[in-house]
């Protein structure tokens, strides 16, 4: 292969979500031309074109859910996903010719001596440049829960981001597993069209009121008034015990005036701390549930045969499709893309070694001129994650900025002050919620570390992204 099969950019972008299209529409208004994003599916969109499941919608107020630059026309408070589908289309569409569809990454590398990465795609094509941001998102990983007998079973089993819209639901009986987010949106709209729902419940959740419908018309005003009541919930998630005791009664009160049945208000009543796992926002979850053809168990499953499941109680529920909203599979979601850096250790090694470390969840040592969107412990449990990505994105433009004003190829963080600034969020988490609230959720991996979340208030981490320092940084020099 010559090098003229080798499509060669100065900024290359993985994954066109949320974060990856926020990074070429800035790339844009920055004036920089010379930039592609590689996407492996054949649309833009990301988590809004795979969670096209009945009822999926963003729980963050759309004037929060979207790029300050691209303030969107919402017909909603918050948007259900067909309408934040269509807004990314949109933003998309004027970067079109920057976009490859259809282009999932099989390798990238870096090469010292051309100061460059080298990305080949599974497809064969390849492309070089001398940015590489990678916005492959966190959830995207659907997890399979291992449940013996779940080959045998004779009708269709969906996962809520692998939505099989030809199954129909009206009048059927279905099995709902999972109490999480995905699964407070989807069992209202099950309930309301079949003819039996259960729901297999292994741990309740909390869930507060849903927060008006009606899209603002001041819309800079509400963007302020709902960023600044999302943060007051700071204090109950990384502060100290008590400030989520009120929070926790909201829900409790929420619960009570919709279930009137003692024994299934107490099955829906979580024991663990509220915030502990991510919060739930619904007024049409509990009276699902309530209704007349809707079923709570909370015996664990233990096998699904052809006809149903069957739960602890040895009792088996007939069903003619279960869903699956069971969640995914994030820890070492990154780590799995095949990024080669310096020495030629790959992230998977660095990581697997010390844990996801990285700097302000942006920059990795030994992963030159490489940036993550959406990285490690950057996610909220309380607040919008695009404000997360737009502070990631500003990061961006400023270390590309200073490298080219400083006249070097490259520039690496230094692996003192990664540490610090792992050590520092670790040392956070480990007093908040998500540690300490009794629970487990995907926030924590398999040794029950947090690499998901950012452990306090969204301007904190802004503040903190603000600047490029140089000195945080080994540059690296034309010779
Ligand atoms: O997944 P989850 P999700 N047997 O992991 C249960 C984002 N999101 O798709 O709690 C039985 O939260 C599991 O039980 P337990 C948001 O970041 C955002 O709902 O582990 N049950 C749990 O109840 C969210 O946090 C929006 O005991 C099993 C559920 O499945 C993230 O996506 C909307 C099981 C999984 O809950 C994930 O949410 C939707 C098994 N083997 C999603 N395995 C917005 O509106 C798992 N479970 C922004």
């Amino acid at each position: 292969m010559t090098s003229d099969d080798v499509r060669s950019a100065r900024v290359l972008i993985i994954g066109a979500g949320f974060a990856g299209l926020g990074m070429a529409a800035a790339l844009e208004r920055a004036g920089e031309r010379d930039f592609l994003v590689l996407e492996k599916a054949t649309g833009v969109g990301g988590t809004w074109r795979a969670n096209t499941y009945p009822g999926s919608a963003c729980d963050v107020p759309s004037v929060l859910y979207s790029y300050a630059a691209a303030p969107g026309r919402w017909t909603t408070a918050r948007a259900r996903q067909p309408e934040i589908l269509d807004y990314l289309t949109g933003v998309a569409a004027p970067l079109r010719d920057r976009i490859v569809l259809g282009a999932e990454v099989a390798d990238g590398r870096w090469d010292e001596a051309s100061a460059r990465w080298h990305v080949a795609a599974v497809d064969g094509r390849r492309y070089a440049a001398q940015f590489l941001v990678v916005a492959t998102g966190a959830l995207n990983l659907p997890k399979l829960p291992r449940i013996p007998g779940a080959d045998t079973f004779g009708g269709p089993v969906m996962h809520t981001a692998d939505w099989d819209h030809g199954v129909d639901l009206d009048g059927a009986r279905v099995a709902v597993i999972g109490t999480g987010a995905s699964a407070v949106q989807v069992v209202p709209e099950i309930a309301g069209r079949a003819a039996h729902l259960t729901l297999y419940q292994r741990t309740p959740s909390w869930v507060l009121p849903a927060r008006g419908t009606r899209a603002p018309r001041l819309r800079r005003v509400a963007r302020a008034v709902e960023y600044w009541r999302a943060e007051a919930l700071v204090p109950a998630l990384a502060g100290p015990r008590t400030a989520s005791a009120r929070l926790q009664r909201r829900a409790r009160r929420h619960l009570t005036s919709q279930i009137a049945d003692p024994g299934l208000r107490r099955a829906l009543t979580p024991e663990h701390r509220i915030g502990c796992k991510r919060i739930l926002y619904s007024d049409t979850y509990f009276p699902a549930l309530a209704g007349p053809g809707a079923e709570v168990v909370t015996d664990p499953i233990e096998r699904i045969t052809p006809d149903g499941v069957v739960a602890a109680d040895g009792v088996m529920r007939a069903a003619d499709v279960i869903v699956l909203a069971t969640g995914f599979r994030v820890a070492g979601a990154l780590a799995r893309l095949p990024l080669t850096g310096r020495d030629g250790i790959t992230l998977q090694q660095r990581w697997q070694a010390a844990g996801a470390r990285t700097h302000l969840g942006i920059t990795v040592a030994g992963l030159p001129n490489a940036f993550l969107l959406s990285g490690p412990n950057t996610g909220l449990g309380h607040n919008s994650v695009v404000f997360m990505i737009e502070s990631q994105i500003r990061y961006v433009l400023g270390a590309i900025a200073a490298v080219d004003r400083s006249g070097a190829v490259a520039l690496d963080v230094r692996e003192s002050v990664q540490d610090a600034s792992h050590d520092e969020v670790q040392r956070r988490l480990g007093t908040a919620v998500w540690s300490t609230g009794g629970c487990a959720s995907w926030y924590l991996d398999g040794r029950g570390t947090n690499h998901a979340l950012w452990p306090g208030s969204s301007w904190r981490y802004r503040a903190r992204t603000r600047r490029v320092r140089l000195e945080d940084y080994e540059m690296t020099f034309p010779a």
